[in-house]
């Protein structure tokens, strides 16, 4: 391992994850984004090379696989296979979403739970890292089937969890339904009434602000980036991807700052409203998604807007953009195109949405780029304000959490401005993020021995 060149060390380091990951592209691609902007603060900081800190952080301190039979409406019996990779927990538990998509893979979930490791040690409440899920889709399911799939789902992690050892929350394809199927069935197998999982319903131990929060911190996020440039939201013209929960809420978000969502999207396709997506036509998404649990083309047919079918936003002429649906989800191209359409700001809601060619070229523009694990993470900080509260057992009110989130996105964007201000004044908030997010785990790690 070269450890006098940094790009010499990103090579070798790269050559060594890809050859004990082969085939995890997703994988190698979030650690080369982290390792690529940390070698020359590694190079500086020897300890953490010579400890092999990096090679402990990239491989999970657990991965658990297993089978999930169940049975649908008709009597036929599916079988998909459930995921949990606890990565990291050296400053608390592991703690991380649940995604039910077909396309998962183990390569997926790693990939979310390295980020997921370094985006809760920015949080600075005290989470490890794990993501999880299953190649089930939700989709076209009935209620009955979806209950069916979370209880035998649940039945196998529920070993694996709980409240100190590993606290799983939503993420895509699971939202409040599937966090209560869940929670029902832990607390059935285990006899305890435990924050074992966050994302609960207001009822039973969830906490206010805990569904809006990933939308509306990433929009925090963007308004700080702006004004620290003497600029703000108000009056800028948004594309959001997604129509779920991120992007539904920073829709939400958008509107009381002043600004113009002006896109939504799903897998099938895009709607461009260009004269904005206001309150009433949002709930009428919130129904449509949630409730109805139907097509963002429908929104196009209700409204009289464009719908660009299999089509992402990324051509639409905007000020900011926020990708909220999954990852590499901007191409090279697509980032191209935002660039020279004059989009000026990317605030990621989802994990990983650019493809590495795309966040070069923001960076290379030198534009307000804010990365998934700095812009997103107060879904899971508000989820740690969930655990907080159930520990307390007692309830905060909507003002008193969002003031919390809003406090913690500011101090991860001042973080990331402290480790990443680069000659010139250009903020690298991908490599401030990863820096700060690194030295939290780092050090804990260090502090806990060999392990
Ligand atoms: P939801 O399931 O509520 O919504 C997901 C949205 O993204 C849907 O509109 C979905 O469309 C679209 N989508 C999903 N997969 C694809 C795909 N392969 N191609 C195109 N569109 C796709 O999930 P969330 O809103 O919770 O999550 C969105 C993103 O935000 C994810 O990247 C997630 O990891 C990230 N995130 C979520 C947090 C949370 O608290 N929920 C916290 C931090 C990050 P369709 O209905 O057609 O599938
Ligand atoms: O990607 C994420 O940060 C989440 N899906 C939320 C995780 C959590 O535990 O709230």
């Amino acid at each position: 391992m070269n450890i006098k060149d940094p790009q010499l060390f990103t090579k070798d380091f790269m050559e060594y994850v890809q050859s004990r990951n082969p085939g995890e592209a997703e994988f190698h691609q979030a650690v080369l984004e982290v390792v690529e902007t940390l070698s020359e603060f590694l190079i500086r900081n020897p300890r953490y090379i010579r400890l092999k800190i990096l090679e402990r952080m990239t491989e999970p301190e657990r991965i658990i696989m297993f089978r999930v039979p169940w049975i649908d409406d008709r009597g036929d019996i599916h079988i998909n296979r459930g995921y949990r990779v606890e990565m990291n927990s050296a400053i608390g538990p592991y703690k991380g979403g649940l995604r039910f998509h077909p396309s998962v893979n183990l390569s997926v979930y790693k990939l979310l739970a390295f980020e997921q490791v370094l985006k809760n040690s920015l949080t600075s409440l005290p989470m490890g890292g794990a993501k999880g899920g299953s190649d089930f889709d939700p989709k076209n399911k009935s209620d009955n089937e979806v209950m069916n799939f979370c209880q035998s789902f649940m039945t196998e992690l529920s070993r694996h969890i709980g409240p100190y050892t590993d606290v799983p929350a939503g993420d895509i394809g699971v939202g409040g339904r599937e966090i209560g199927y869940m929670f029902g069935q832990y607390k059935r197998l285990r006899n305890e009434f435990t924050g074992v999982l966050t994302g609960k319903g207001i009822g039973w131990g969830g906490s206010l602000i805990r569904p809006e929060s990933t939308g509306y911190g990433t929009v925090y996020f963007a308004e700080e980036m702006l004004n620290r440039k003497g600029d703000s939201i108000k009056g800028k013209t948004v594309a959001i991807s997604g129509s779920g929960n991120v992007a539904q809420f920073a829709v939400e978000k958008v509107l009381d700052l002043g600004g113009k969502p002006v896109s939504l999207s799903d897998s099938n396709g895009t709607i461009y409203d260009k004269d904005g997506i206001d309150r009433e036509k949002l709930e009428y998404v919130k129904l449509l998604k949630n409730v109805c649990r139907g097509r963002i083309y429908e929104y196009a047919d209700k409204f009289g807007v464009p719908y660009f079918e299999n089509q992402r936003p990324w051509g639409i002429s905007c000020d900011v953009a926020m990708p909220c649906a999954t990852q590499n989800e901007i191409s090279s191209d697509e980032a191209g195109t935002l660039l020279k359409n004059g989009c000026f700001v990317v605030a990621e809601g989802a994990n990983m949405p650019s493809t590495y060619e795309a966040e070069h070229k923001f960076l290379d523009a030198k534009i307000l780029y804010a990365p998934g694990k700095a812009a997103n993470a107060g879904g899971v900080a508000v989820s740690g304000l969930e655990m907080t509260q159930n520990s307390m057992r007692l309830s905060w009110t909507r003002d008193e959490v969002d003031g919390k989130l809003k406090t913690i996105m500011r101090d991860i964007h001042d973080m990331c401005v402290t480790h990443g201000s680069e000659a010139g004044g250009f903020v690298n908030y991908v490599k401030g993020a990863n820096i700060a997010g690194f030295v939290k785990v780092a050090n804990a790690m260090i502090s806990q021995g060999l392990v």
